[in-house]
């Protein structure tokens, strides 16, 4: 359609006889105009094309200066050719051939994107020519950014992070304390210990601040009770009341009793957040019981939504359907949702699902979706009915290494995701970016929601992730088994 009316609008200038061809005549007229008449022409419309050549698709290994090349022509010319890697300007050549270079050592190591396009007098510009390649070395953060892996030391076995308004970092230890962090300390005093089963991936899993806190004072906890008798240990949601740093004395207020756990310690999930519509969501596991995961009447294998209070929204999907906790379900066919997060301001939740064989996948949360488990893993089986993941990748390579889904990251269990907000001190192509961690590679990428959610190598850290959010001052806080790593710009 753009051909035809480009030709017609031809055909009005110059009132030749031409014959259109509708189909696909759009460059053969855009020729046209670089053969004179240029004083009178038409606007020149039509885009140069453009091939990365340097570096390849899939490359690997690449360290120190990196040429990068492309080949660009035009109908008239082309008057620049604009290189970026992850997004981000890195270079531009005015006059054939084109070229720039990049210093790897100024990027993390890990998968990168590189790409070219071409723009012309007229401003058209060309479509992005991309190749996917892995740089080498050990460069562990961006270069214009700082890590400080001891901003906070000294925690023990730690699993979820909440910060308040007045920048109080609240992390919540397995073992069943949960730690205040203060004017640059980590007080003595918890806020609260509570006595846990912390077996396996039992015990204090998720912590989160009630969206007014503190002028509504209540933390949230999610835990393994130690009920004693066989049959009887389960996970909970409690709520507790904070005055000052620490949790008043017996203001616990048990939430929901999940079902009772059977043998196995794994797969409880955890995270705890409050979306934009002021509930609370949480991420549970199915327990090492695949089958739980499309069982509607069980709450395992979900991502669960309640009011603030604990009682569940009649607007549940399922809540119509299903009895007693079961009406809390918001989304099914997870296996261990450990973490998840909600964007500032839109609310859109990605739900990281720790894989089982092949795949760790980031999931957008939408009311009654089915994510698949156990029957699909990743983008593998997506059947009708099935909600495929955003972004999923493999547990080790793939032939040849960086293709498909994924690229090269290779990981075994995604923990830990925030967005970067749409403003703040990191720079603009960060902005409302996904980050996401792995805590058996123990490396942090980022999802570009500007160009279709490519993933960029973005920070490695010597602990293991297990959670990760944005602080109030725009600084990204990476929490680990042992600390807080703290990456801020600049
Ligand atoms: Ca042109
Ligand atoms: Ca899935």
């Amino acid at each position: 359609m753009g051909a035809c009316s480009t030709a017609r609008r031809w055909m009005l200038v110059f009132a030749a006889p031409l014959l259109l061809n509708c189909g696909g005549g759009g460059s053969g007229g855009g020729s046209g105009g670089a053969s004179g008449e240029n004083e009178i022409g038409p606007t020149d419309t039509t885009a140069p094309q453009v091939t990365l050549t340097a570096p390849v698709n899939l490359a690997i290994d690449l360290t120190g200066t990196l040429a990068l090349g492309a080949v660009a022509t035009d109908n008239i010319a082309v008057t620049r050719v604009e290189f970026e890697v992850d997004g981000l300007g890195a270079g531009t050549d005015d006059t054939a051939p084109f070229a720039a270079s990049v210093n790897t050592a100024e990027y993390a190591a890990g998968q990168h994107v590189v790409r070219a396009r071409a723009r012309d007098a007229a401003g058209n510009v060309s479509a992005w020519s991309a190749a996917t390649v892995k740089f080498g070395g050990s460069t562990s953060v961006p270069a214009g950014f700082t890590k400080n892996e001891r901003f906070i030391s000294g925690l023990s076995q730690a699993t979820a992070l909440a910060q308040a308004p007045d920048g109080r970092l609240f992390i919540a230890e397995q073992g069943g304390a949960v730690r205040v962090y203060k004017a640059g300390g980590l007080l003595l005093q918890p806020f609260v210990r509570l006595a846990v089963d912390a077996s396996g991936e039992r015990g204090l899993i998720g912590l989160t601040l009630h969206p007014n806190f503190p002028a509504t004072p209540h933390v949230f906890a999610h835990y393994t009770v130690n009920a004693g008798a066989a049959g009887a240990t389960h996970n909970r949601i409690s709520r507790f009341t904070a005055q000052g740093d620490e949790a008043m004395a017996s203001s616990e207020l048990v939430l929901v009793e999940l079902p009772p756990l059977s043998a196995a310690t794994n797969h409880n999930g955890g995270a705890l957040h409050f979306g934009a519509d002021g509930k609370l969501y949480v991420g549970v596991g199915e327990n090492a019981d695949p089958s739980k995961s499309q069982d509607l009447r069980s709450p395992l294998g979900k991502l669960l939504r309640f009011n603030d209070d604990g009682s569940i929204p009649a607007d549940n999907p399922f809540f119509a359907a299903q009895q007693g906790l079961a009406r809390a379900v918001w989304a099914y066919g997870l296996r261990n949702p450990f973490s998840f997060a909600v964007q500032p301001l839109t609310g859109r939740i990605h739900i990281n699902d720790a894989g089982a064989n092949t795949w760790e996948e980031i999931n957008v949360g939408v009311a009654g979706a089915n994510f698949g488990w156990p029957g699909s893993e990743g983008p593998d089986n997506v059947g009708a009915g099935i909600a495929a993941p955003l972004f999923a990748y493999r547990h080790s390579d793939a032939a040849p290494p960086g293709s498909g889904p994924g690229g090269f990251f290779t990981g075994f269990a995604i923990a830990g995701g925030t967005f970067y907000p749409a403003t703040g001190v990191f720079p603009a192509p960060y902005h409302s970016n996904y980050f996401f961690a792995d805590f058996g590679r123990r490396f942090i990428g980022r999802l570009d929601p500007a160009n279709g959610n490519a993933a960029y190598a973005f920070a490695s850290i010597s602990d293991a992730p297990v959670d990760m959010r944005v602080g109030i001052d725009g600084a990204l806080l990476v929490l680990g088994r042992a600390g807080v790593t703290r990456i801020s710009s600049p």
